[in-house]
């Protein structure tokens, strides 16, 4: 036998089961949560000076949380409590023990910056494999792995969990199309990682270059980073023939992972409730809403070393049901917007994803569109740009684009101008695509 195949230098877990955590009845989880928890709000209490003062001026110790429910004592944080800590004060390890930093880009002022520890990052690598594993992925597996490398989370996260569950991993990147429909055809990968919207971008470049995106080697898509409906999950699925599955992260709670979907239910992301306790809320008072009540995500992380977490209000709406395939880790909805992504028109608001629901409903309508918002005289105005698919004509595509405005002011309530482009003609998306260009003067 070569030292090689010596069974004592193997990874001794089988990667291919769940890990014990995921098969914890509910009971199981919420004792684990409180443990957890409890630790998770010591730790930043005794080692990150804002969160001391934060919850000192708030009257509340770590020691008053006895139960689960207590947690709705303590106050939210949000991305200003982390920037205002730029960069690193809100760290609870000294810098030594700090193995990596990414930054979320936000659109405005300084990046927010999160950092991880040895067991952060090897925690985050096990998430990772498991919402790969629990998405249909397999060891031995080819995965390409089109998510932005960098200080994104999305690249560098995904590919530790690749490696971590057993497979072997395309560094892609995103970007360079034609790159990636040589490499995918070349190396014939059975897995694909990258934003929804990116993928349908690269559908076009298979079809440029005289492939059918149908034929290509891919099995299973495991996409996330943006919102995207029902409707895009089947035009996905039927564009390359694939299963795709929902990945969710963000980047303050530790990145990509967070939750992931199960391949044989496809029924919304499970959450890891090992790793961390969401909560939802309403949006403008801030209480707490029950169990399958649409809401705002909040999440505190129960075993983060280097960045806890403490109820972190994450702006993205949706709602929490129960588990299923993972009966122990509650799931979450379709994400439905971001609460700072959501037009307010004339006084009814309204989503991308809602338009993307309807659009795709009408044969004629691809999937590629952009919302225009102008205020030409005193009144704001929302244009629907999309392009026509290529196989229908100009005349048809005219009354699917007045229809298109028809089903929106009936089904969201809102007036708008529906804009019918050539194929082609928008922007393609490079990873997170952006839908929104809001032109109303300031
Ligand atoms: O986008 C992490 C990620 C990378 C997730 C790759 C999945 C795959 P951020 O850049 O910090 O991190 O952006 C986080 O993206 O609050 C949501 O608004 C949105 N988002 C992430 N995943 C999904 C999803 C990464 N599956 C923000 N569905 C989040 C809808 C998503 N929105």
């Amino acid at each position: 036998m070569s030292a090689l195949s010596d069974e004592t230098i193997r990874p001794s877990r089988d990667a291919s089961l769940p890990d014990p955590e995921e098969l914890m009845s509910r009971a199981e989880i919420e004792a684990l949560q409180l443990t957890r928890l409890q630790q998770t709000l010591h730790h930043a209490y005794e080692n990150v000076p804002a969160y001391r003062e934060l919850y000192d001026s708030h009257g509340v110790k770590p020691e008053h949380l006895k139960t689960l429910e207590d947690l709705a004592q303590f106050p939210f944080t949000d991305k200003e409590f982390l920037r205002s800590a730029y960069p690193f004060k809100a760290f609870a390890v000294p810098m030594d023990q700090v193995r990596r930093i990414h930054a979320s880009s936000g659109t405005t002022g300084r990046p927010t910056v999160v950092g991880y520890t040895e067991r952060d990052i090897d925690t985050w690598a096990t998430l990772l494999a498991r919402c790969l594993r629990f998405s249909g992925v397999r060891p031995g597996d080819m995965v390409h792995n089109a998510y932005g490398y960098g200080l994104f989370t999305g690249g560098l996260g995904a590919h530790y969990g690749i490696e971590k569950l057993g497979g072997t991993v395309i560094p892609m990147s995103g970007g360079q199309s034609e790159r990636q429909v040589q490499l995918i055809q070349d190396f014939r990968p059975r897995v694909i990682l990258c934003t929804p919207t990116y993928l349908l971008a690269l559908a076009d470049t298979f079809r440029d270059a005289g492939i059918d995106p149908r034929e290509t080697s891919l099995e299973i898509g495991v996409l996330g980073a943006e919102p995207w409906t029902q409707q895009m999950r089947h035009e996905i699925e039927e564009t390359f023939a694939i299963k795709a599955c929902d990945i969710y992260g963000l980047s303050e709670v530790m990145g990509p992972g967070v939750a992931g979907e199960s391949w044989e239910m496809q029924d919304g992301p499970t959450i890891w409730e090992d790793h961390f306790r969401p909560e939802i809320i309403d949006p403008f008072t801030a209480e707490p809403l029950p169990t399958g009540q649409d809401g705002e995500l909040v999440f505190t992380t129960l075993t983060k070393e280097a960045l806890p977490i403490i109820r972190y209000r994450t702006h993205d709406l949706t709602r929490l049901e129960p588990g299923t395939d993972r009966p122990g880790h509650r799931r979450m909805g379709r994400i439905t917007g971001r609460s700072d992504d959501m037009i307010i028109l004339r006084g009814v608001n309204l989503f991308p994803s809602q338009i993307e629901e309807i659009a795709l409903e009408i044969d004629e309508l691809s999937p590629h569109f952009q919302l225009r918002l102008s205020r030409p005289g005193t009144m704001d105005e929302m244009t629907v740009h999309i392009e026509r698919r290529p196989e229908c004509d100009g005349a048809q595509a005219e009354s699917a684009g007045q229809e298109l405005a028809r089903r929106i002011k009936v089904r969201v309530g809102s007036s708008c101008r529906v804009s019918v482009e050539e194929p082609g003609s928008l922007a393609r998306s490079s990873g997170k695509l952006r839908r929104i260009y809001d032109e109303r003067p300031r």
